[in-house]
């Protein structure tokens, strides 16, 4: 009888433990749109007092989207259903549409938020406005605000705010580290993965509103009718979202699909060819939003295989996108294998002369800085030297660079920096912002993109909290003046905990995770010291590639007389690329701040530095003490174990044990390698390596990722 009786109870108690840990289970699927219950009773209440219906009147073309979003969301978060309601009902409070096409002081995509007598007035021009107004209610819910008496209008910055793919035909994504690409091409256009109705709802919620469905390095396949039927299905899928789909194309494809000989941009047949390849996608896409191009890039075809021009292959692709009002984003990533000339300066050497040739329907796309999403790049110097011609902003939120999906960065701080940076190009205060929302110079079009971090993977981004990469795109392209702390706020609080210490203990870990990493792999500016080809781990010593400038020895220039390369005046000028005000900030070599020096200066290892080191005692003891931190970071991720979910939470410790290993491999091979070089030894205080370098170079294969 007591044998039964504890079998009873030690039965109840296992489905108490089952049912708790079930209720918490968390695999990242929801990211920032978990939608959970508010656990504070009281604020619970207080949300539900105000929110009892949702007014739709005219039941406003386009606005489904957000009021079942609205319905979901308050739902899980006030756990009771939100009547849906043609007009606010008497009595009670709750939310309204609004959608009014003349409404002033917001843009075509810009919203309010009214508390008018007690209901929450959400205006937009159009249903995509509604929809982003309908979002910043829910994130004001979802991280405690008050709603009460709320007024605010808001329009996003940027006109154009998308996600690249880089993801293949075949499924495979390249520099993808979160499982096989999202869409399913041997399914569609028959089969719609509930997935992608979820991709395009966290797109909207911060914002972004078109999505380049392909790779920049172009399979011509994807413009057969097959695969326009099948980014059709996408298209349909994310519209009601406010989210246009792009694709990347092959230059060659008048070639290699059309059955011509040629792909000159000046032949008539395939200019031909490329007017009547738009118009079939208009017809299946009525909204499709345009072309990415990589030209000439990398051993992709372009224009200049023929002789013609950037201006040329990008205006010949205009011509025939603007009777549909589609665009041509034209990538600035090219640089030709020169042994003598300096790669940062091929992307300005290039596009500079053609400025004011290209059609108002181009803008050039440029990444962040002039070499490659390194950790630390300085800004590409084409950032305010187009003034006729639009430029976008390119970021990469898969880590290619930055320690694939092992290593945690939070790369708001990265993007800020260099949205921050002033290029001086028409005096203090012409910030990369501000060039590219287009006060700096009247753009016609304006635009910022980030190469997406997403997969097949559950919880979209390998890494947890790489999700916070994606938000951080959306929001900075949306409003480039928020800082860094405030996104990471709204998204610890969204996606991990609502427990203030514990979002500010997190938040301080993502405020300083970049640049930890930056300290254990590119200290000081330098730069490209990863493996080739893979670009994952270090290689300080490659001195051997297909193209020089896909070595190391390149860019680091490390010799027994010092580090660094020169791109003054006596160097390389790269310098001379950039208006005065921005070139004295760096030019000097004892002013030019330590994070930016290696980019710019080559200087001898005994070199005094402002931080009382020398060059060499700086470089060891940033390698030492990154490492270090991100055992502190580990420890720090701990001490928040029970605010966060069990899964997310044993994930993210997972990593940082991958992280700190990697960390330390990093350390011992620049270490090692640079002492070599300098036939410096490694100063005391600092525990040497317990492998020699010959022994890190074989780490390499360890990793399998040869
Ligand atoms: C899509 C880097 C990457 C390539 C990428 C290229 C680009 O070189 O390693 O994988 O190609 O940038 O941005 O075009």
């Amino acid at each position: 009888m007591i044998l039964m009786r504890f079998m009873k109870l030690l039965f109840v108690l296992l489905f108490l433990v089952f049912q708790a840990a079930a209720a918490r289970a968390e695999d990242g699927y929801r990211l920032w749109l978990r939608y959970d219950l508010i656990s504070n009773a009281a604020q619970r209440a207080s949300y539900a007092g105000k929110l009892n219906f949702i007014a739709n009147e005219y039941e406003y073309p386009g606005t489904a989207a957000a009021e079942e979003e609205v319905v979901r969301a308050l739902k899980g978060l006030l756990g009771k259903e939100v009547k849906r309601v043609k007009k606010a009902e008497q009595g009670k409070k709750g939310i309204v549409f609004r959608l009014n096409a003349q409404e002033e002081g917001i843009s075509e995509e810009g919203f309010k938020l009214n508390d008018q007598g007690g209901n929450i007035l959400i205006t937009g021009k159009t249903a995509a406005g509604v929809l982003y107004g309908s979002f910043e209610l829910l994130r004001k819910i979802q991280t405690g605000q008050k709603i009460e008496g709320i007024t605010m209008a808001s329009s996003p910055k940027i006109a154009l705010r998308l996600l690249n793919h880089w993801d293949n035909h075949n499924g495979t994504i390249e520099r993808g580290y979160a499982g096989q690409s999202l869409w399913k091409w041997y399914e569609l256009p028959e089969r719609i993965d509930t997935r992608y109705i979820d991709y395009a709802r966290a797109n909207a919620s911060i914002g972004i509103n078109g999505t380049v469905v392909n790779n920049v390095n172009a399979s011509a396949r994807f413009l057969t009718g097959e695969y326009i039927g099948k980014v059709k299905a996408l298209a349909d899928v994310f519209r009601p979202y406010g989210i246009k789909v792009y694709m990347s194309v092959n230059f060659a494809s008048p070639r290699l699909i059309g059955g011509l000989k040629t792909a000159d941009p000046l032949d008539e047949q395939v200019r031909t060819f490329w007017k009547n390849k738009v118009k079939e996608i208009y017809t299946e896409i009525p909204d499709f939003g345009g072309f990415l191009v990589k030209a000439n890039s990398e051993g992709e075809p372009g224009p200049m295989d023929y002789n013609r021009t950037h201006a040329d292959g990008a205006n010949m692709l205009a011509e025939a996108l603007k009777p549909y009002k589609g665009i041509v984003m034209w990538r600035s990533f090219v640089y030709a294998a020169d042994p003598k000339g300096d790669r940062f300066k091929a992307a300005y050497n290039e596009f500079k002369p053609f400025d004011g040739q290209f059609a108002e329907n181009v803008i050039i796309q440029v990444k962040n800085g002039p070499i490659d999403f390194m950790p630390r790049e300085p800004i590409s110097p084409l950032f305010g030297a187009l003034e006729k011609t639009p430029v976008s902003m390119e970021f990469q939120l898969t880590q290619e660079y930055l320690g694939w999906a092992t290593h945690w960065v939070f790369e708001a701080p990265l993007f800020k920096e260099c949205l921050d940076t002033d290029t001086h190009v028409k005096g203090k205060g012409s910030t990369v912002s501000k060039v590219l929302d287009g006060s700096v110079y009247p753009y016609r079009l304006t635009s910022m993109v980030g190469v997406a971090n997403t997969g097949s993977d559950r919880n979209w981004t390998g890494h947890p909290m790489a999700q916070a990469n994606w938000y951080a795109l959306g929001r900075l392209a949306w409003d480039h003046g928020i800082t860094s702390s405030e996104i990471a706020d709204e998204w610890v609080r969204m996606s991990l905990t609502s427990n203030t210490p514990a979002v500010e203990s997190v938040k301080k870990l993502m405020l300083q995770s970049r640049e930890v990493y930056v300290k254990y792999t590119s200290p000081m500016g330098l730069h490209h010291l990863m493996g080739e080809g893979h670009h994952f781990g270090p290689e300080p010593w490659l001195v051997k590639a297909p193209r020089p400038d896909w070595t190391a020895l390149y860019y680091h220039r490390a010799d027994s007389s010092g580090i660094g390369f020169d791109r003054t005046k006596g160097g390389s000028d790269a310098l001379g690329q950039y208006a005065e005000g921005l070139r004295k900030v760096y030019e000097d070599p004892e002013k030019c701040p330590l994070p930016f020096l290696m980019w710019f200066h080559h200087l001898s290892w005994d070199h005094r530095l402002s931080s009382g080191r020398t060059v060499w005692e700086e470089i060891v003891n940033s390698y030492y003490t990154g490492a270090e931190e991100v055992l502190k970071m580990e420890e720090a991720w701990q001490k928040v174990k029970t605010d966060i979910d069990p899964e997310v939470h044993a994930n993210v410790a997972a990593r940082f044990r991958t992280q700190y290993k990697e960390a330390v491999w990093w350390r011992d091979a620049c270490v090692l390698y640079f002492a070599q070089q300098s036939r410096k030894e490694i100063p005391s205080g600092y525990p040497l390596p317990t492998r020699t370098l010959e022994e890190v170079k074989k780490l390499v294969e360890v990793y399998h990722v040869r």
